[in-house]
């Protein structure tokens, strides 16, 4: 097997509140009807499914229009996620959380700073996620993970840091197409690495992943994976609710997380934004559940 035999922990975070966009709570049963389990197995792992944590439905709650839409319930929700990530690191099971949409990301990495000294983050994403409750032209929380996961933003979505947060240094985007204004600018000055798809045109994946692989590993007790499926273009995953067209194709994507798979350096990984109401015959989700087993070693011979 290409991947060391993991106890790979399903966590579903069946959780919309994040984006504008109804549908991406449905996400983890469509990548889990899409048959990751056995494919899981097939490269060698043993799988545990936790289920779904409990998250209510928004048309049980009201929204108040502000800069952070839903705070309340995503705080909430990342917290349970946090703690069920950690406990998992501790156990030394793999995390593999389903979305949702991208918030669930700050329950996600809230739970792995937690046990990791230094954390190393592999975001594959059309967007840089990287407003705050100042910058995002939204409200919507999915935009804000990865300031959240720096220590940027409002104090409230940090909660489950317990004040640790991710080095930018040590943040490589993969796949970025868009972002708004005043959100470039601060990524500008992050120091975080962002390899967009220019770089992916010009250097090919397979360097852009060697460099991306090594910043991540240098200095890192762990390298957590956040694949938001809108990387992919809307060609291949028409099934979410941001898409973006210029972004990688199938193959491209599959082959990232294969010579991730091969490096091994994974701890953990998150697959989110796949929204089965604006999917075709659940195309989106396979391909969530191909580029998951891909991630974990899965092979045809
Ligand atoms: N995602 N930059 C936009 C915003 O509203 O902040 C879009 C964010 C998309 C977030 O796809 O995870
Ligand atoms: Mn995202
Ligand atoms: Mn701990
Ligand atoms: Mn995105």
């Amino acid at each position: 097997f290409l991947v060391g035999p993991k106890t790979v922990r399903i966590i579903g975070v069946p959780l919309d509140y994040g984006a504008d966009r109804r549908g991406v709570d449905m996400g983890p049963s469509a990548i889990r009807y899409a048959g990751l389990h056995e494919k899981l197995r097939q490269a060698g792992h043993q799988v545990v499914d936790l289920g779904n944590l409990p998250v209510p439905v928004p048309e049980s709650r009201e929204v108040a229009q502000t800069n952070l839409k839903y705070l309340d319930e995503i705080v909430k929700v990342s917290r349970v996620l946090a703690r069920a990530v950690e406990k998992a690191v501790e156990e030394d099971a793999y995390p593999l959380v389903l979305g949702g949409d991208h918030s669930i990301a700050i329950g996600t990495i809230g739970g792995l700073v937690r046990h990791f000294q230094n954390l190393g983050v592999l975001w594959f994403d059309a967007h840089g996620d990287y407003n705050t409750d100042q910058t995002s032209p939204s409200g919507n929380i999915h935009g804000m993970p990865v300031a959240t996961a720096v220590g940027l933003g409002h104090p409230a979505l940090q909660a489950s840091f317990h004040g640790r947060f991710v080095n930018p240094a040590k943040i490589v985007y993969v796949g970025v197409r868009t972002l708004d204004p005043e959100e470039a600018q601060a990524l500008r000055q992050s120091g975080t690495t962002v390899f967009s798809m220019h770089e992916i045109d010009r250097y090919g994946m397979r360097d852009v992943m060697a460099k991306a692989m090594d910043i991540v590993t240098d200095g890192t007790d762990g390298v957590h994976l956040s694949f938001d499926i809108d990387a992919v273009d809307p060609l291949y995953a028409p099934g979410s609710g941001t898409p973006f067209s210029g972004g990688l194709t199938e193959r491209e994507a599959h082959l990232a997380l294969e010579l991730l798979a091969e490096s091994d350096i994974l701890s953990s990984m998150e697959m989110v934004e796949v929204n089965p109401i604006l999917d075709e015959h659940n195309r989106t989700g396979q391909l969530a559940a191909n580029l998951i087993a891909s991630a974990l070693g899965h092979r045809i011979i």
